[in-house]
């Protein structure tokens, strides 16, 4: 029998995630074989989670969608029937050119998020075709709009304290962010520091994953973080716990936030987050006498109405307490600020005819339906690394806008997922070890390449492939369109820049991986003498002329985006707009507040439909308060209905001290197809007051025993 070879090649995670893990692929008879966690990645260190261990059962599930196919049956049916690819771009390509003559481009809309994080097939590739195409822009502000905006307009574009230099911190505050979960690879740096005499406290609404391992896990009621955060400030001023010296010279607005905070005490936020006076304090106290302090803040922090502010208010710590002058010292955010991409490439917003409008993605349920967009209907849409029914708010409307009969929705998917079951024609498209790419990250200072090293099975094609073929038909001719995957990336990153000395992309090729040229985790300390990218130059704890968003790539490169609202250009707590306090009568009827973060077993929606892991993660349950059980006779184990005036859905209840009273917990992912309802029925697509950032930790609902 001849001997088996198994070949090893560089990998990268692509899903949407921090960590972007440097993984190696093995390759045995032409198909992957299996994955490894790259042992010589610092943050990777040879481990992978456990979505991802066993990548290669994605890879040949037998559900993998393999052939284009079209509907063959009612809208939602499921029922496909498998064309040729010239079949389908054919019908593509005719049914686009319909909808165009008679109501002009704008009447299609494009929908991508994160599915794939490369900076060829992932968010950004469709965007310069639909650019070109003068298609409707629909902005992308699911995740980290709202906190980069804070980010931007308090600290501007850096990366913050190095996400490996936390190994030097002395205190942490891991706020709102399930790092055992969502950021592992960072979550081990964190117990290092630990071991090496940090303390390590975890602000979050629950006792999460993460929180049930902190030193000390604070627990403010959901959207109040920016009430316990102004009470810090006015402690450290108060007390005479600011570092004057590092104020005076690195900051301004001091004065102001000084008079601004000074209404804003431990026993004022007492009343609002439902923390101690006296915790409030000692947090305050601890974190400017322990240095290094290092914050991390989770994306969870944005998804509240006041979320923005709040993270304004948490940027403003360190240069407080001169936390910056410190390795190891300072706030984390999303550390894409350094990486050296070069986004007008990619999507092409040059190519954007002026004046066209602008829907966003959160709020697609209702542009499909009840409250269509000002210019022409929306007639078609075409859907890649993305899963809106799953993940986007109000679910009941997007499906109700997906089963217009004159929607013609185009998708390209691994799976038949909960929004490709409404599709009219199906794309197959290429997965991890089938495609070439560098893997953008936003939790590590490292570029993570991925090379191709099995060829895709049926007729699948990678994303870029999907656009190429489009394109060509539709006659498009700038180089974009024409270049290959791997002079894509000639392009698409800034070789040149000071971040990519001595890498190029051939050494990324042989290495999977480079550090960037950013200065190393034991000497970094970018902010030590301020050096701010503001416009000031200094941390910005007043910003004036501040508005509701900055854009940026995440959301969509678009020069047209006409500045947002005015803000209050001093960091403050602004309430929720879903809870007893901001509206009593929606807590009448709706007494419970709801958190809905991410489950540790799947990434967003992706793995939810896969035996093994819905087995890891559990089904969909609901932890609630012994205090909320009882009086609606909810017993530990029990099925329950969680619902409001949006939508409803059902999940096992879980009785549980880990959740305060008047709040419930369910995690997000699971499939609509295979449950009843999901957590996104009850969640409003109200954009919160920075980023147009989600509210999905902004929601009253009534839970019954079914
Ligand atoms: N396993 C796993 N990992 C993932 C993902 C996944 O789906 N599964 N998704 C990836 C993606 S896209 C992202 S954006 C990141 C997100 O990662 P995180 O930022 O960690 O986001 P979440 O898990 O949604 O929420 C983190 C914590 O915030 C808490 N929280 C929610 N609202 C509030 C609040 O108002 N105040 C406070 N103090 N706490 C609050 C929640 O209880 C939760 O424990 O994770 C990435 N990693
Ligand atoms: N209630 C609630 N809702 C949330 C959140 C929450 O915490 N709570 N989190 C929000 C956040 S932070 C985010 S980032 C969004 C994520 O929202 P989405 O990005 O829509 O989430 P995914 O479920 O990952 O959907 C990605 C889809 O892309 C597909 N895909 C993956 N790779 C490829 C590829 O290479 N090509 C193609 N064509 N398809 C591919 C996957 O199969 C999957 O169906 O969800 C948001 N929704
Ligand atoms: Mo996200």
């Amino acid at each position: 029998m001849a001997e088996i070879i198994r070949t090893k090649h560089p990998g990268a995670c692509p899903h949407d995630c921090p960590d972007t893990c440097a993984m190696i692929f093995e390759v045995e008879d032409g198909r992957l074989a299996g994955v490894k966690g790259n042992p010589d990645h610092p943050m990777t260190r040879g481990g992978l989670c456990v979505k991802l261990k066993d990548y290669e059962k994605r890879h040949y599930h037998p559900d993998r969608l393999l052939y284009p196919m079209r509907r063959s049956g009612p809208k939602g049916s499921g029922q496909f029937a498998r064309i040729s690819w010239d079949e389908a771009l054919d019908e593509i390509v005719s049914r686009w050119q319909t909808i165009i003559a008679e109501h002009g481009p704008q009447a299609i809309v494009p929908y991508s998020y994160l599915g794939n994080q490369g900076l060829v097939h992932g968010l950004n590739g469709g965007d310069a075709f639909f650019n070109r195409f003068g298609a409707t822009v629909t902005e992308r502000t699911f995740c980290g709009e709202g906190s980069s905006t804070a980010w931007l307009l308090t600290l501007g574009p850096t990366a913050g304290v190095d996400p490996e230099s936390f190994i030097h911190a002395k205190y942490i505050i891991i706020w709102a962010c399930n790092s055992v979960s969502t950021n592992l690879h960072h979550w081990h740096i964190v117990k290092e520091a630990r071991k090496q005499g940090a303390k390590v406290v975890v602000i979050d609404a629950y006792a999460s994953r993460t929180a049930k391992e902190a030193d000390w896990h604070i627990a403010p009621k959901p959207g109040t973080d920016g009430a316990l955060a102004m009470a810090m400030i006015h402690t450290i001023i108060g007390e005479g716990l600011a570092d004057r010296d590092y104020v005076d010279n690195y900051t301004v607005g001091f004065a102001e936030l000084t008079e601004h905070a000074e209404s804003r005490t431990p026993e004022w936020a007492e009343e609002i987050t439902g923390v101690p006076a006296d915790d409030i304090r000692k947090l305050a106290r601890e974190y400017a006498a322990t240095q290094p302090a290092a914050i991390r803040i989770g994306v969870a922090l944005e998804r509240h109405h006041g979320g923005g502010q709040t993270i304004r208010a948490v940027c403003c710590l360190p240069a407080l307490t001169g936390a910056w002058r410190h390795v190891g010292g300072g706030i984390l955010q999303f550390p894409v600020w350094e990486h050296p991409y070069k986004f007008d490439v990619i999507c092409r917003p040059d190519l954007i005819p002026e004046g066209t409008r602008v829907i966003n993605a959160l709020q697609i349920g209702r542009a499909l339906t009840a409250e269509p967009p000002a210019g022409p209907p929306i007639k078609s849409m075409m859907c890649w690394n993305a899963n809106p029914v799953t993940q986007a708010s109000e679910t009941d409307r997007i499906v109700e806008g997906l089963l217009r009969e004159d929607l013609f929705l185009v998708s390209a998917e691994h799976f038949i997922s909960d929004t490709a079951l409404y599709a009219d024609i199906l794309l197959p498209a290429s997965m991890g070890a089938e495609m070439e790419d560098i893997i953008l990250s936003w939790g590590h200072l490292y570029l993570t390449y991925n090379a191709k090293c099995v060829e895709s099975p049926g007729e699948a094609v990678p994303n870029n492939e999907i656009f190429r073929r489009l394109a060509a038909r539709f006659g498009f001719e700038e180089d974009n369109f024409k270049w290959s995957d791997a002079e894509c990336l000639e392009h698409y990153v800034d070789w040149n820049a000071p971040a990519c000395q001595g890498i190029t992309l051939d050494t990324l090729r042989k290495h999977g991986f480079a550090r960037l040229n950013v200065g190393s985790k034991d000497d970094r300390a970018p902010h030590r003498e301020g050096n701010f990218p503001t416009p000031s130059g200094k941390c910005q704890l007043i910003a004036e002329g501040a508005t509701n968003f900055v854009p940026g790539p995440f959301r969509q490169m678009y020069e047209g985006f006409q500045p947002g609202e005015a803000l209050d250009p001093l960091p403050d707590y602004v309430p929720p707009r879903e809870s007893a306090a901001t509206n009593p009568e929606l807590a009448a009827k709706y007494p419970l507040n709801i958190v809905s973060p991410k489950s540790h077993g799947f990434l967003n929606s992706c793995y939810a439909n896969m035996e093994h892991k819905i087995q890891g993660q559990g089904e969909q349950f609901v932890l609630i308060n012994q205090a909320d059980a009882d009086p609606r006779g909810i017993r530990h184990g029990g099925k329950v209905r969680v619902f409001n005036g949006r939508g409803a859905f059902a999940g096992v209840a879980r009785i549980t001290e880990d959740v305060q009273p008047g709040l419930v917990v369910a995690t997000l992912g699971y499939w609509r197809q295979l449950n009843h309802g999901t957590v996104n029925s009850i969640s409003s697509a109200e954009l919160v007051n920075m980023g147009n950032a989600p509210s999905f930790s902004d929601n009253l609902v009534q839970v019954e025993a079914l």
